[in-house]
């Protein structure tokens, strides 16, 4: 098969050469035309509310298909199975996640609102395409890094649901022991590396992650260390700094990462459109030395090839990969956002292009499964996410000694006292009377 990164948006990096040599550079992205996000010059900005006018009209008249092989493979599916994307079983477990991501969620804003859980939840519905088509590629060993935004991606990488559950119960049989909630999903069995709550700030780590792979297999000979790092971040981390520093490493020392942007197009309130000076975020990559790919996020297939070929690259030692996958959230920045921003036609205009549903259809048109088999799968999710809220609610919270473990690296004097017990568990402690 040729390769998806050839067909697709994808610029590698000039050739140095002055720009006024005659020997122009055959590919110059300076000079390729652009239809995404449509043509920024005409955008026409509301200064009263924040909003350019039709951003969904302007932006989705621009999604570049990823790829002619996808597109080629699309057009054949129905005369022969082995021209399909995926086989069915393959097929059967990307619908499962897909929907797992979305009843869990849904299942954490009623709980949410019945007082089960505290601070802020981030939930990721709309956007499941882009953890499934590439989480579900990846082996044990490889890395997740995620945002606040972090539940499905836990998930994806199969951190149990009731670990994630609990942890949004603040339990202790969360994956946390309920001391990081909703914002800070970690799992050191499933190397999930942590949801950051500030944003960028996992970038940098997601780049220590493949730098230590890159270490392994070169400095301490360990062959089999192909171990690859994903990083996902929304379109509004791109104007950090983190995102420009943690390129650059990443291109210098080929390490094995693929920055993932889910360009949903919002920052809390704050339109793409509005705060970047070019919002096309692909490309960066090509800025600093590495590819940068344009695909769409609603479309798991598409997700799903680039991201075979981004870790691909990664694991044969070839280096990073940005890709930016344009996506929605359905929901609110968080559960405590009333969502009053954004244009209900542009929310309407993206609900019609509900990854989920387009990819059961998919399934079905092309006989990977029929409606029963799907129901199924459905049925199975619906009980495993009510197990999981179960679980959350009977587990125990964590005893009150807790509150300070994990808070330094030698607690004494700090959290512990003379007598070696935690101070919180001294009754006087919240009353402001505890030496510390
Ligand atoms: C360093 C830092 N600055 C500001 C914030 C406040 N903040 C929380 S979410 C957010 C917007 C991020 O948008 P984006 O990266 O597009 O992610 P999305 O929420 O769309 O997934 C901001 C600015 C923060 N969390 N961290
Ligand atoms: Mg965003």
């Amino acid at each position: 098969m040729s390769s998806a990164f050839s067909a697709i948006k994808i610029i590698q990096p000039l050739p140095l050469k002055s720009s006024r040599s005659s020997d122009k550079p055959l590919f110059d992205p300076f000079r390729t035309p652009s239809s995404f996000l449509g043509s920024i010059h005409k955008f026409r900005f509301n200064s009263l509310n924040n909003t350019p006018s039709s951003p969904c009209h302007l932006r989705r008249s621009a999604v570049v298909a990823v790829s002619d092989v996808v597109k080629e493979k699309k057009l054949k599916s129905n005369s022969s199975l082995s021209n399909l994307l995926m086989t069915k079983e393959e097929g059967l477990e990307v619908y499962e996640d897909l929907i797992l991501g979305r009843y869990f969620e849904d299942m954490c804003a009623q709980m949410y609102y019945r007082g089960k859980m505290f601070g802020f939840v981030h939930l990721y519905n709309g956007q499941e395409a882009v953890s499934t088509g590439f989480i579900k590629l990846l082996k044990k060993e490889d890395s997740v890094i995620s945002t606040y935004r972090d539940h499905v991606h836990a998930l994806s990488k199969g951190v149990p649901a009731r670990a994630v559950m609990s942890e949004l119960f603040g339990k202790t049989t969360g994956c946390c022991r309920g001391q990081g909630g909703s914002m800070h999903m970690f799992s050191k069995e499933h190397n999930v590396l942590g949801g950051f709550a500030f944003i960028g700030e996992g970038i940098p780590v997601a780049t220590g992650a493949a730098f230590t792979s890159k270490y392994r297999r070169e400095v301490l000979k360990e062959e089999g260390c192909d171990h690859v790092t994903l990083a996902f971040f929304g379109d509004g981390t791109c104007n950090n700094g983190q995102f420009f520093e943690c390129l650059n490493m990443a291109a210098l020392w080929k390490l094995p990462i693929i920055f993932v942007v889910e360009n949903n197009l919002w920052a809390i309130g704050m339109s793409h459109l509005r705060a970047t000076s070019d919002p096309e975020i692909w490309k960066k990559g090509p800025a600093f030395g590495m590819p940068g790919v344009h695909v769409d996020g609603m479309d798991v297939l598409k997700v799903r090839e680039v991201a075979k070929e981004a870790i691909g690259r990664a694991r044969r030692g070839e280096g990073p990969t940005l890709v930016e996958c344009e996506t929605y959230r359905f929901r609110g920045h968080s559960l405590a956002d009333p969502d009053e921003l954004r244009d209900p036609a542009e929310k309407a205009h993206y609900a019609a292009r509900d990854p989920i549903t387009a990819f059961k259809k998919y399934m079905i048109e092309n006989k990977l499964a029929n409606e029963a088999e799907l129901k199924a799968i459905e049925k199975k999710i619906e009980e495993v996410v009510e197990e999981a809220v179960e679980f959350a609610d009977a587990s125990p919270h964590p005893g009150r000694s807790q509150l300070l473990e994990n808070v330094f690296a030698d607690p004494k004097g700090f959290g512990i006292g003379p007598d070696g017990r935690y101070r919180c568990e001294d009754p006087k402690f919240t009353q402001g009377t505890a030496h510390v």
